[in-house]
C-alpha cells in the first residue's frame, strides 16, 4: 500500500467530528437549536467588532468559527479505554493532560484525546474528553463486582471497526473508502441507545451507588453525552438561552468575564430526562428515563504556565470560600461577584501576564520593523518582536466537575477521597499522557528560537 493513497489523520478526525455533529443534533434535537444559537451570536459578535473578525481570520477559518470544538465520552473499563487510544490515532489525537475527578465527587479519572500541532489544530481542533469509572471507589462490594461482570460483557466496537482499525495500524493509514468507513463504523460506539442492557432493579442500585456509575455500567457502549461548540460571546450565549427554549446551567464554569481571557469558560444547558426501556424481572421491557445529555459551549483564553495556573486555583478557591454557586442559580450573581472580586488578583493586561511570567506566548517578528539583535527583551522594547497569547486547547477539573455535577442532577454531592491515580491510568491506556505544560512550554521556546533565528544581527548571520 503506497502510502500517498492514505487519507490524513486530520481530514479523518475532521469527518468523524462532522459525523459526531450530524449525529447528535439527530438524537438531541435541543443541541441543535444551541448550535444555530452559537451561530447567530458568533456572527452579530463579529459584525460587532471588525478588528476581531481580522484577527481570527489570521488564526483561524472564519466560517468553521461555529463547529464543535470538543466531545465527552466516559468508558467502564481499562479495555475500552486503551482501544479508544488506538482508534483516536488514527484520527490524529493523542492523550494529553490526566484529570483526578475523585476529588470533586465524580468516580473518573479522565484525559482528552486531541491534535496537539498548530496544523493540525487548524485544520480541525476537535477533541474527546475521555473518562474511565473507577469501579474500585464502589464501596458495595457486591455490586462492584456487577457492575464489572456486565461490563466485561460488552463489546463497544463492531468487528469491522476492529478490522478497519487494525489494518490502518498495520499499513500506517487508511485509504479514502476504508477512512470513510471506519468514521461510520466508530460513529456506531458513540450512539445512544434506548434500550438499557441492564434489568430497571440493577439500573436503580448503580443509580444509587452513583448516577453517572448507571450511565456507564447501563448501556451498550459509550455514548457520546455533549458536544461543545465555540463561542465569541460566552455570557451572551448564556444569557440567550432560557428565551431560545434551553434551560442553562446555573453559573458559567472557569474565570469570570476578562478583557484578557485566560484558560476556559464553559456553561451548558442542562441534561435532559430520556425514555429509555429496562427489561424487568419477568423478562419484559419496561418503560423509565435517563438523565445523561447535554450541550455545551465554550470559550478559550491564554494557556497558563504553573506559577499562572497556581494563582487561577488559589483565586478561584478563595472566591468559593466566599460563596459556591447554588444549583439552582439563586445566588448566581452573587457568585459571580466574588468570583470577579477575587480575580482582580489577577493581572489584566497581556504585558504584565507576559512579564510576570503567568502565560504562554508565541514571539513573531515584526514584518514592517528593519532592527535586528539577539536580546529577545530589547527586540520587544523596540518594536522588532511582537508576542500573541498561545490558546489554552485542554480542560479544568474543577470546571469538568462543575459540568459533571449540573448534568447527573444537583443534588448529587458526593464525596469520595481524593485519590489521584495517574499512573494506574497511563497504564490502563496503554501509554503516558502528554503534559499539557511542557507542550505550551515548547510551543513557546519554538517560537522564540525561530524569532531570534529570524533577527540575528547580520554580522553573525552566515
Ligand atoms: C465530561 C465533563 C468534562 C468539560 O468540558 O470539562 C467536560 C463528562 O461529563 O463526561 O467535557
Ligand atoms: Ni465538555
Amino acid at each position: 500500500m503506497n502510502s500517498s493513497t492514505f487519507l490524513s489523520p486530520d481530514a479523518i478526525r475532521a469527518s468523524f467530528s462532522s459525523a459526531m455533529s450530524s449525529m447528535y443534533r439527530t438524537e438531541v434535537p435541543a443541541y441543535g437549536t444551541l448550535l444555530s444559537l452559537v451561530a447567530e451570536v458568533n456572527a452579530k459578535t463579529l459584525a460587532a467588532s471588525p478588528e476581531m473578525a481580522q484577527r481570527l481570520e489570521q488564526t483561524d477559518t472564519l466560517e468553521r468559527i461555529s463547529e464543535e470544538r470538543h466531545g465527552a465520552i466516559r468508558v467502564g473499563t481499562p479495555a475500552e479505554l486503551s482501544m479508544l487510544r488506538r482508534v483516536f490515532a488514527v484520527m490524529g489525537m493523542y492523550p494529553v493532560g490526566y484529570y483526578d475527578l475523585s476529588e470533586a465527587g465524580v468516580p473518573v479519572h479522565s484525559t482528552a484525546f486531541r491534535p496537539v500541532g498548530d496544523a493540525a489544530l487548524k485544520i480541525n481542533p476537535f477533541r474527546v474528553f475521555t473518562s474511565l469509572l473507577r469501579l474500585d471507589l464502589i464501596e458495595d462490594a457486591a455490586l462492584r463486582e456487577e457492575a464489572r461482570k456486565t461490563l466485561d460483557a460488552r463489546q463497544i466496537f463492531t468487528a469491522k471497526a476492529i478490522l478497519l482499525l487494525e489494518k490502518a495500524e498495520m499499513n500506517g493509514g487508511l485509504d479514502a473508502a476504508d477512512a470513510a468507513s471506519f468514521v461510520q463504523e466508530i460513529l456506531e460506539t458513540f450512539r445512544w441507545h434506548d434500550h438499557a442492557s441492564v434489568s430497571n432493579d440493577l439500573y436503580r442500585r448503580l443509580h444509587d451507588a452513583h448516577r453517572l456509575i448507571a450511565d456507564v455500567v447501563s448501556f451498550k457502549g459509550p455514548h457520546i453525552n455533549h458536544l461543545t461548540p465555540r463561542t465569541l460571546d460566552i455570557d451572551a450565549v448564556q444569557a440567550l438561552m432560557p428565551a431560545n427554549g434551553i434551560s442553562p446551567k446555573a453559573v458559567i464554569e472557569g474565570p469570570p468575564t476578562r478583557n484578557c481571557p485566560i484558560l476556559l469558560r464553559q456553561t451548558s444547558f442542562k441534561a435532559l430526562e430520556e425514555s429509555v426501556s429496562f427489561i424487568n424481572a419477568e423478562g419484559v421491557w419496561e418503560k423509565g428515563s435517563h438523565t445523561a445529555r447535554f450541550g455545551e459551549i465554550e470559550q478559550r483564553g491564554i494557556a497558563l504556565t504553573p506559577k499562572g495556573r497556581a494563582l487561577y486555583d488559589r483565586l478561584l478557591t478563595k472566591s468559593r470560600e466566599v460563596i459556591r454557586p447554588a444549583a439552582d442559580g439563586s445566588n448566581a450573581q452573587a457568585y459571580i461577584d466574588a468570583l470577579q472580586d477575587a480575580f482582580a488578583g489577577f493581572p489584566d493586561d497581556w504585558a504584565t501576564i507576559r512579564t510576570e511570567k503567568l502565560g504562554y506566548f508565541r514571539y513573531s517578528p515584526v514584518a514592517t520593523s528593519t532592527i535586528r539583535g539577539s536580546d529577545l527583551e530589547e527586540l520587544i522594547r523596540k518594536g522588532a518582536v511582537q508576542f500573541d497569547p498561545i490558546v489554552y486547547e485542554d480542560f479544568l477539573p474543577v470546571s469538568a466537575a462543575g459540568i459533571f455535577q449540573s448534568n447527573l442532577g444537583d443534588t448529587t454531592a458526593q464525596n469520595f477521597a481524593a485519590s489521584p491515580s495517574q499512573q494506574e491510568f497511563e497504564l490502563h491506556l496503554g501509554a503516558p499522557v502528554l503534559d499539557e505544560f511542557e507542550h505550551y512550554a515548547n510551543l513557546e521556546n519554538a517560537s522564540i528560537e525561530a524569532c531570534l533565528q529570524q533577527l540575528r544581527p547580520v554580522a553573525l548571520a552566515s
